[in-house]
């Protein structure tokens, strides 16, 4: 955008107490005029968007960019709202909905608004995040000729000054710092308050270290111009102010003019004299709440001098409830105005009563053209992008061919085979991995497509001629981003290459592998890439005790549990290579189909026999989540049911069997996770009068009524053995309960009763009578 001129600050000013004003009404609205019929709190955070929303006049109304995209602080959810409502690009019965059915939400969400919302946040910490992963890909696709330079923006994240202590922040920066990652602005509101508290003093002197130590300029934005202009006058008074404590700040801010006077005098006696005689109490407070954070000023000068690439973390001081009757107060973090309070602050902006959500209310005439020009211009910057969906021509994903295979060796061939074969989808594959690229075989992949890197990046051992069977040269064509081990940063990765279609409108199939029970410690990071939407394929691997000799520690048990409640990822556990073939094809068409979703492919060392097939009848079946792999006969008593890496012992198991338990079936279960969702969605669609059974019911209805199912996987048995509620059938469940060890699979197997004998002994535990 245009630099503005000076009459534009106070335009900018203008909106800021407007931001202020209509955020705060959105939450009154919501709790105190909105009808409620179950007395329930409604919420929101008043004084968390009045700390905010000069930051963010400035941002909206003068720094951003068409291009620039902004993860919002959560409890400023409010502020980007009624900046969409000044844009035109939020409607008031959105807002008069606010927090309620299909109503504008709480925290800024990416689905559920219909503003353009760049990043969701909610969970602290991984909305400042993202945004450096994001810019991380914006470089990626440059790099790769998919980006103009005209088309690059920056990214910003608004951060409370208690966000900084989510962990997941410094992972990321010391991730940012490997990759050289440019083009970011985190702006921290500094109120000195978290949800409970003021935050401790101490490690606030250390931020700016952490980050400039990571390649950051820090800007702090500390006073607005009348106070520094005060200060600097007043030595002993700037002395004095910069030595208060957090508490006592915020205390001072709350109890306002007269407490400010008291201390000073109390205790700078007569230096302080002449400024407290030039400045009423009221004045006095002024002054005292003019810092960095509030003042438009301070805040335009600040950005516009930060125009290069160099990622920036500016420290804007603020006050938390700023022109609010509790700013200050430390226990304002969900307070809310009453009615009397909220009225005085609408007298104080000249909004009449009954016109408190227009727009532009009581602004006077003179600087009513002025605001709404700013608003004009600032329009064209914030439109919603279309999602750029089904411009790839995906392949068939051939079966890599071998009598014995593991799923994992197969998933390493198939993208060595998709890389060699070429093509748009091999091209806009990118692959990351935290330091487990090797050992997930991704490795020939790598040796292929090569490391992304900004600049290039030698591989010296190859140049020293020393053999070896990875070959990583780095450079700006590269397609596998390789991460520290930090399983957050992978997640956020993954949700950001996986919105490169929303964020750049280039689609990009981004492909993440870790070592499955790892999944846990990026948790909610992955949670956070599927609330948004990202569309990427998950394969972690491997899984289970069967990983046999490296023990308890890096032995998954969970993850299918995980998988089962987590929307937005469909989880596959593939037997076989043609299984996990069909499966990573139908991963390629969920990324770049609107109604798609990502995929968690959990796969294993263990290499198994593979089957032969009389047909390709399976596939439809594999990829609905299960299908018959030895038919049961009609109205059979029993049939066991198995899932991935222990389908051997499965199907020695049933030709033990099959002599003895007439019309014994095999179901080989490909995704509980499919399976449920079906089956519950044919509940629900009963009551809207469909009939149709869901996949499982179809299955499962081959069987007799009271039949038994024998459930086994190298997982918690609860994967499974839920299968019994379809029907009402019985269950003998097998599955791993306890932390798994070292072993041999024999060993394994026998110990947690995943072998022959323990099948055999649940079949018989079910059909012999009791
Ligand atoms: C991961 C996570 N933990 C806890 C919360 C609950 N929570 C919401 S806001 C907040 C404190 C935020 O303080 P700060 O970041 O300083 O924001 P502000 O003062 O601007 O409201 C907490 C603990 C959350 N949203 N996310
Ligand atoms: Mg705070």
């Amino acid at each position: 955008m245009l630099k503005q001129a000076t009459t534009d600050i106070e335009a900018l000013k203008i909106l800021d107490e407007r931001l202020r004003w209509l955020s705060a009404w959105t939450i009154h609205h919501a709790n105190h005029i909105r009808h409620s019929d179950n007395g329930l709190k409604v919420g929101g955070h008043q004084a968390s968007c009045a700390s905010m929303s000069a930051i963010m006049a400035a941002l909206y109304f003068h720094a951003l960019g068409p291009n620039d995209r902004v993860a919002v602080k959560p409890h400023a959810g409010p502020v980007l709202h009624a900046i969409h409502y000044l844009l035109g690009s939020q409607s008031r019965e959105a807002l008069e909905h606010f927090r309620g059915f299909g109503g504008a939400q709480s925290y800024p969400s990416r689905t559920k608004d219909r503003i353009p919302v760049d990043f969701s946040t909610g969970s602290v910490g991984l909305g400042v995040a993202i945004t450096l992963f994001a810019s991380l890909v914006q470089d990626y696709l440059s790099a790769h000729g998919w980006l103009n330079e005209a088309e690059r923006g920056r990214f910003v994240a608004l951060i409370g000054d208690a966000e900084l202590d989510e962990g997941n922040i410094y992972e990321a920066i010391i991730e940012g710092a490997k990759h050289d990652v440019r083009n970011l602005w985190w702006i921290v509101d500094y109120n000195r308050q978290s949800l409970d508290a003021t935050s401790a003093d101490r490690m606030f002197e250390r931020f700016d270290e952490i980050f400039r130590s990571c390649g950051w300029r820090v800007v702090e934005l500390r006073y607005g111009k009348r106070l520094q202009a005060a200060l600097d006058r007043h030595e002993d008074l700037k002395t004095w102010f910069e030595q208060l404590s957090n508490a006592e700040l915020s205390a001072l801010h709350y109890q306002g003019g007269g407490a400010w006077r008291a201390r000073i005098e109390a205790e700078l006696g007569t230096k302080a004299a002449p400024l407290l005689r030039e400045h009423g109490d009221e004045a006095l407070a002024g002054l005292f709440t003019d810092l960095g954070g509030h003042c438009m000023e301070a805040l335009v000068e600040a950005f516009d001098s930060a125009q290069d690439d160099v990622p920036t973390l500016f420290i804007a001081w603020t006050i938390k409830g700023f022109g609010l009757p509790f700013a200050g107060h430390k226990d304002n973090h969900a307070g809310l105005m009453n009615p009397t309070q909220m009225a005085a602050l609408r007298q104080s902006i000249g909004v009449r009563e009954g016109h408190e959500w227009e727009p532009l209310e009581g602004i006077g005439s003179n600087a009513l053209p002025g605001v709404e020009s700013l608003i004009e211009r600032s329009r064209f910057a914030r439109e919603k992008r279309s999602r750029n969906f089904g411009n790839v021509a995906l392949p068939a994903i051939p079966t890599p061919a071998g009598e014995e295979q593991s799923t994992q060796a197969a998933f390493g061939r198939i993208l060595l085979d998709l890389s060699k074969a070429g093509g748009e989808l091999a091209d806009r594959v990118v692959t990351t991995s935290p330091d487990v690229t090797v050992s997930t075989n991704l490795g020939a992949w790598v040796n292929q497509r090569g490391l992304f890197r900004r600049s290039e990046l030698p591989d010296v051992f190859a140049q020293a001629k020393i053999a070896s069977a990875q070959k990583w040269s780095g450079g700006n064509k590269g397609q596998h981003i390789e991460l520290g081990i930090a399983e957050s940063n992978l997640f956020l990765m993954l949700a950001a290459a996986g919105l490169s279609g929303d964020l750049f409108g280039t689609r990009l199939f981004p492909i993440g592998t870790l070592y499955d029970p790892f999944i846990a410690r990026g948790l909610d990071s992955l949670n956070y890439a599927c609330y948004q939407d990202a569309r990427f394929l998950l394969v972690a691997t491997p899984s289970g005790i069967t990983l046999g000799p490296e023990g308890g520690a890096h032995q998954s048990i969970n993850p299918p549990l995980i998988a089962l409640g987590q929307p937005g990822l469909r989880h596959y556990e593939p037997a076989f290579a043609d299984e996990l073939a069909a499966m990573m094809q139908e991963a390629f068409r969920l990324i770049d189909d609107p109604a798609g979703e990502s995929t968690y492919l959990r796969l294993t060392t263990r290499s198994i026999r593979q089957v032969e097939r009389e047909n390709g009848d399976w596939r439809e079946g594999a990829l609905s989540g299960g299908y018959w792999l030895r038919e049961p006969g009609d109205n059979a008593e029993a049939a066991i049911v198995a899932m991935g890496a222990v389908m051997p012992e499965a199907l020695a198991a049933w030709e033990e069997l099959r002599a003895d338990v007439p019309g014994l079936g095999l179901l080989a279960v490909t995704s509980p996770d499919l399976l449920h969702r079906g089956w519950t969605a044919a509940q629900a669609a009963r009551w809207n009068g469909q009939r149709d059974a869901s996949h499982v019911e179809r299955l499962l209805s081959r069987l007799a009524a009271n039949a038994g199912l024998v459930t086994i996987a190298d997982a918690a048995p609860a994967s499974l053995s839920w299968l019994g509620g379809v029907l009402g059938q019985r269950v003998a469940p097998l599955g791993v309960e306890k932390f798994g060890q070292t072993g041999t699979l024999a060993d394994l197997y026998a110990a947690y009763r995943l072998d022959g004998d323990a099948i055999t002994e649940a079949v018989a535990e079910l059909l012999l009578p009791a």
